[in-house]
């Protein structure tokens, strides 16, 4: 059956261009800040607008779609086998403050638009084919990130702590959900986990968020490992004051030990001794936030990652050194230093990694193999299913900002990449 599929699927694939760019350009009006910038926070009234705008065209493809307890939406295509366990993909289109219109979005209508392809093309899965929409991977308003395929992947600690996690605006997860119409009868997220095993293969097209495939002039990336996240949450505690009559020697400001931490966090990563050690303090508030007034209080949250798991760990205990002695040098107090997240990598399957390389070979696409620096739900659907994930290039690999861009013709190149290597996982 596979050499049927080669000799044809590749000459009747044909990406909807027109209608996918409609979608895109449309998706990204639903969004909290003005254009061309996109603001979808979870279980925003955007958010919500953007989930009917994908469970429409879901049902305009002809998917039966379900929804669970928070959110994580399936599109299902039967296969003739359907007891067998179906191929999935699918991405996020939750979207950080002020960023771009293509982060996650791509793999969500791009999926779709595969299933149509795939459609069009007259061919007839065996294995059911699955686009899943992930309810957020992004953390801005829990500071949980890929919080759907998390659930997915069967975390009890994360079920559990969602009991009493509240936003930045004290509104509790469940009363967050409850708005958007998820989690009305329960508290308990188990019925989310999925049993390892429920996918064959998931595989998650998404742009690269970074240059290497623009710079080299190549269409397809194809990921062999995904790097790993963690994230910490730092709360100093001076005593404040007046910052005209309050001397220099008797002060012990919060807002100062806090820079200096964000210093150290930079410094310890760069003595890392690899290029593949990156540190991010992407938050740092101060309270009270006048100008004439010696911060009391101040809160950084800290992303670090590395492709090796221990050289990250090992620069995340430096950060905590040098937290504990910056507050004792300073007599400040370290009221918080939580580590949030703290995942390892994940690796991608042979098998699906050489589907998608055939796929791209058939479709005379150039592609080559890379690490994902960023994370993505692919990171925790590994738990219970083989994974890859398909890069297209994006615009000097900007992303999380509104000059992120990926042209229609690497989107199509993506999605066919992605029709393809799914109906060869489909027949396996
Ligand atoms: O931050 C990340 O790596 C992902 O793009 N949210
Ligand atoms: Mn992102
Ligand atoms: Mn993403
Ligand atoms: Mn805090």
């Amino acid at each position: 059956p596979h050499s049927s599929i080669t000799n044809t699927l590749p000459y009747s694939l044909s990406v909807d261009t027109q209608s996918i760019q409609n979608q895109i350009d449309e998706l990204s009006t639903f969004s909290d800040s003005p254009a061309p910038s996109v603001t979808r926070i979870l279980y925003s009234e955007k958010d919500v607008l953007a989930r009917r705008y994908i469970k429409n065209l879901m049902g305009l493809s002809g998917l039966s779609v379900r929804e669970d307890a928070v959110g994580n939406i399936f599109g299902r295509w039967d296969g003739d086998e359907p007891e067998l366990a179906p191929v999935a993909t699918g991405s996020h289109v939750d979207a950080i403050p002020y960023s771009g219109k293509y982060d996650g979005v791509v793999g969500v209508l791009g999926a779709i638009e595969a299933i149509n392809v795939l459609k069009r093309s007259g061919f007839k899965p065996k294995r059911s084919l699955e686009v899943i929409y992930f309810t957020s991977e992004e953390p801005t308003r829990f500071g949980i990130s890929c919080l759907g395929s998390r659930l997915l992947a069967g975390i009890e600690t994360l079920a559990e702590a969602l009991k009493t996690t509240v936003d930045g605006q004290n509104i509790s997860f469940f009363d967050a959900a409850r708005s958007a119409g998820y989690a009305k009868d329960q508290t308990d997220l188990t019925s989310v986990f999925l049993k390892k095993g429920s996918y064959s293969a998931f595989i998650e097209l998404h742009i690269e968020q970074g240059p290497i495939l623009e710079e080299e002039g190549i269409s397809i990336g194809i990921v062999t490992a995904i790097a790993a996240p963690a994230s910490i949450k730092v709360d100093f505690e001076g005593s404040g004051g007046h910052a005209g009559a309050m001397l220099m020697p008797n002060r012990n400001d919060a807002g100062l030990a806090a820079a200096e931490l964000a210093l150290a966090v930079e410094k310890h990563v760069l003595e890392s001794g690899s290029i593949d050690t990156v540190g991010t303090v992407g938050i740092l508030e101060l309270h009270p936030g006048a100008i004439n007034s010696i911060p009391s209080k101040s809160h950084l949250e800290i992303d670090i990652r590395d492709i090796n798991e221990q050289r990250r760990n090992h620069v995340m205990d430096r950060v905590h050194q040098s937290a504990v002695a910056i507050a004792q040098n300073r007599r400040v107090k370290l009221s918080e230093f939580k580590v949030i997240n703290q995942d390892p990598p994940a690796l991608s399957d042979k098998s699906i990694i050489e589907a998608a390389e055939l796929a791209s070979k058939e479709l005379n696409l150039t592609y080559k193999s890379m690490i994902s620096r960023a994370y993505h739900d692919s990171l925790f659907m590994a738990r219970i299913s083989p994974i890859s994930m398909i890069f297209i290039p994006c615009y000097k690999g900007y992303s999380h900002k509104p000059e992120e861009y990926s042209s229609i013709q690497d989107i199509a190149n993506g999605v066919n990449v992605l029709a393809l290597t799914l109906s060869k996982l489909s027949l396996d």
